[in-house]
C-alpha cells in the first residue's frame, strides 16, 4: 500500500505516534509490547516514541510532550485500565484533535469499553494494526483486528537508544524469545484472546540482542518472560549453546517452566550456562482442580519436575492460586499443605495469589456460576486482597490459609540466613528501594482512582 502523507509537517519528521504504558501495580518490567510496536513502525517509516508512566508520572510533562503529536496509543492490562481511562479522558480534554487508540490485553478482552473514550481500539497483537491505522490516515473501523505476525523476526530488534530511558533496574532484565502458549488455563488468556499460536524468534535474533544489551548496559541478569521457556528442548539446547559460545561474560537467567516439561539433562545444561532460578505455576495441590483449571498435570508430575530442577541445582520458585471455581475449604488447605511439602523437600520459594477473574480469561465469563465477587472493581485486584469467593469457601479460611502458606512454605532456618548474609542484605536494600518507588506509584494511582471512580464490568 502507498503511504499517504497525513500531515504537512510529515517531511520534517516529527513524532507520528506517542505510545503510553499506563500505570498499575509495579513489576519492574519493560513495556515490551510498546517496544515491539515502536520497532515495527520504524521499519515502516514512522517515528513512534514511548512514554512509560512507570518511568515518568509527571502529568504536566506528558501534556508538553503531546504538543504536535497527531496520535496517542495507550496500552493497558486490566490492573492498569483505570489509568488508561484517565489518560484518554485527560488527553481528549487537553487536545481534542489528537486521535486516541487503545490496545493491550485489557482492551482486547473488553473492546466495547473503549467506546466513548477513544477513537479506535486495537484487538490482539498490534504491529500490523497500528501500521495500517497510520497508513490509512486514521481512517479505519472503530475496532481494528489484524492477523498476528507469523515470523517474529520481521519485527526489528529494539534499539539500545529506545531501551535506555526505560531501564529502571539491571536485575532480571526482561527478554522475549517466543509468543504463545499451548495450554488454556481458566484464569489466563483464553484461546480467543491469542489466536497467533506458538511462534519463536530465531536464535540469532535473540542472542544478538542479548549481546548488545550486555555490552551497552553491562546487564548480567536476565528474565526470559516467554509463557513457557522449556517447551521445546531443542530450542533450549540451542539457546544454551549460543549463549556459551557467543557471550563472553558470565550471565544469569531465570524463566518460566511448566510441570512435565524438561528432562534432568536439560535442566543441568541450563544450570551450566547460568539459569539459576526457574518459576513454575503449580496453582493447586489437588488433582481434580489441576484438571479442572486446565493445567493438564498432576501433583505427581509437579513433584517429579521439581525433583529434576532441584537435582540440577536450580532454585525453584512456585506460584499457587487460592480460590479457583469449584474449590472448597479442604482443597485450599490441600494446596497449602502441598506447597509446604514441596518447600521442605526441594527448598522451593512459594507465592500465593487469591483468584482474580481477569478479563480475557474463561473464568471471567463464568465466575458467578461458581461463586461471588467480594469486590469487582478492577482497580483493587491484587494478589493479596481476595476479590472472589467460590461458593464452598469461607473468606476467613482463604485469608488464614494464605498466611499459613506464606509463612511455612517460605520458612528459612537462621543458619541458612546467616550463611547467605550478603545476598540477604542486597535483597533487603532492593526491597527498600522498591518500597520507595511503589509509594510514589501508589500516590499517583490514588489520585487517578479518585478521578476515575470504580472500574467494574461484572
Ligand atoms: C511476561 C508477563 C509478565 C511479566 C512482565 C509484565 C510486563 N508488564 O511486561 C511479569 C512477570 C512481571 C508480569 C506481571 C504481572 N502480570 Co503478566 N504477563 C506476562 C505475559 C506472560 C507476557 C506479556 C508480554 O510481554 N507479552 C508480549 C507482548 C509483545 O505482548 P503485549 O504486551 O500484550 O503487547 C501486544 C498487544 O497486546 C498489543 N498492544 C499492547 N499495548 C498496545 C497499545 C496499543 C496502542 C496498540 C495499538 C496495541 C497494543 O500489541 C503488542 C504487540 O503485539 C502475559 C501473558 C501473555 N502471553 O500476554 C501475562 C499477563 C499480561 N499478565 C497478567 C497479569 C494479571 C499480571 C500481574 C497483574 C500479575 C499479578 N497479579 O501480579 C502482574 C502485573 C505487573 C505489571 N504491572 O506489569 C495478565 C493480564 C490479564 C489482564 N486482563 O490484564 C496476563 C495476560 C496473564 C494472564 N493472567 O492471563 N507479567
Ligand atoms: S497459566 Fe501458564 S500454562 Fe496456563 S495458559 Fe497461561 S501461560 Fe499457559
Amino acid at each position: 500500500m502507498t503511504k499517504i502523507v497525513c500531515f504537512s509537517y510529515d517531511t520534517v519528521k516529527k513524532t507520528d505516534i506517542l505510545l503510553i504504558r499506563s500505570l498499575g501495580v509495579d513489576a519492574n518490567s519493560l513495556p515490551q509490547g510498546l517496544l515491539y510496536l515502536q520497532s515495527f513502525l520504524r521499519k515502516h517509516g514512522y517515528k513512534a516514541k514511548i512514554w512509560d508512566r512507570y518511568v515518568n508520572r509527571n502529568i504536566f510533562q506528558l501534556r508538553k510532550a503531546l504538543k504536535n503529536v497527531p496520535v496517542v496509543g495507550i496500552s493497558a492490562m486490566s490492573i492498569q485500565s483505570a489509568d488508561a481511562i484517565y489518560l484518554s479522558k485527560t488527553i481528549r480534554h487537553w487536545y481534542p484533535e489528537i486521535k486516541i487508540v487503545l490496545g493491550g490485553v485489557h482492551f482486547t478482552a473488553l473492546p466495547d469499553t473503549a467506546i466513548g473514550i477513544a477513537d479506535n481500539v486495537v484487538i490482539g497483537e498490534g504491529e500490523t494494526a497500528i501500521k495500517d491505522y497510520l497508513d490509512s490516515c486514521y481512517n479505519l473501523d472503530f475496532k481494528i483486528t489484524r492477523l498476528p505476525i507469523e515470523h517474529l523476526d520481521e519485527i526489528p530488534k529494539f534499539t539500545m537508544k529506545d531501551l535506555k530511558p526505560l531501564i529502571r533496574t539491571k536485575d532480571h532484565f526482561h527478554i522475549i524469545r517466543a509468543r504463545g502458549c499451548p495450554y488454556r488455563c481458566n484464569f489466563c488468556l483464553s484461546k480467543e484472546q491469542r489466536p497467533g499460536g506458538l511462534r519463536y524468534h530465531s536464535i540469532v535474533y535473540v542472542v544478538d540482542y542479548l549481546r548488545e544489551v550486555v555490552e551497552t548496559f553491562d546487564i548480567k541478569s536476565f528474565f526470559i518472560v516467554d509463557d513457557i521457556f522449556v517447551l521445546s528442548p531443542r530450542r533450549v539446547y540451542e539457546f544454551c549453546d549460543a549463549v556459551e559460545t557467543q557471550i563472553k561474560k558470565k550471565l544469569t537467567f531465570s524463566c518460566f517452566t511448566h510441570s512435565g516439561h524438561g528432562s534432568l539433562e536439560l535442566y543441568k545444561r541450563m544450570e551450566e550456562v547460568g539459569f539459576e532460578k526457574i518459576s513454575m505455576g503449580v496453582e493447586h495441590g489437588n488433582d481434580r482442580l489441576l484438571e479442572f483449571c486446565g493445567k493438564k498435570t498432576t501433583k505427581k508430575v509437579i513433584e517429579e519436575t521439581c525433583a529434576k530442577m532441584f537435582q540440577a541445582n536450580i532454585k525453584i520458585n512456585l506460584t499457587y492460586i487460592l480460590g479457583n471455581a469449584t474449590e472448597t475449604n479442604e482443597t485450599i488447605s490441600e494446596t497449602v499443605d502441598f506447597a509446604i511439602h514441596l518447600h521442605e523437600k526441594f527448598n522451593t520459594s512459594s507465592w500465593f495469589s487469591f483468584m482474580q477473574p481477569l478479563p480475557g480469561s474463561a473464568l471471567f465469563n463464568n465466575a458467578t456460576q461458581y461463586g461471588a465477587y467480594l469486590n469487582n472493581d478492577l482497580q483493587f485486584y491484587s494478589n493479596t486482597n481476595p476479590v472472589y469467593l467460590p461458593f464452598g469457601v469461607s473468606r476467613e479460611h482463604l485469608i488464614s490459609e494464605r498466611e499459613r502458606g506464606m509463612k511455612l512454605a517460605n520458612k528459612q532456618s537462621n543458619t541458612l540466613k546467616s550463611l547467605k548474609l550478603l545476598p540477604y542484605v542486597k535483597n533487603k536494600i532492593r526491597q527498600l528501594y522498591g518500597q520507595i518507588n511503589t509509594l510514589s506509584i501508589d500516590n499517583e494511582l490514588k489520585r487517578v482512582r479518585s478521578i476515575v471512580g470504580p472500574v467494574t464490568y461484572k
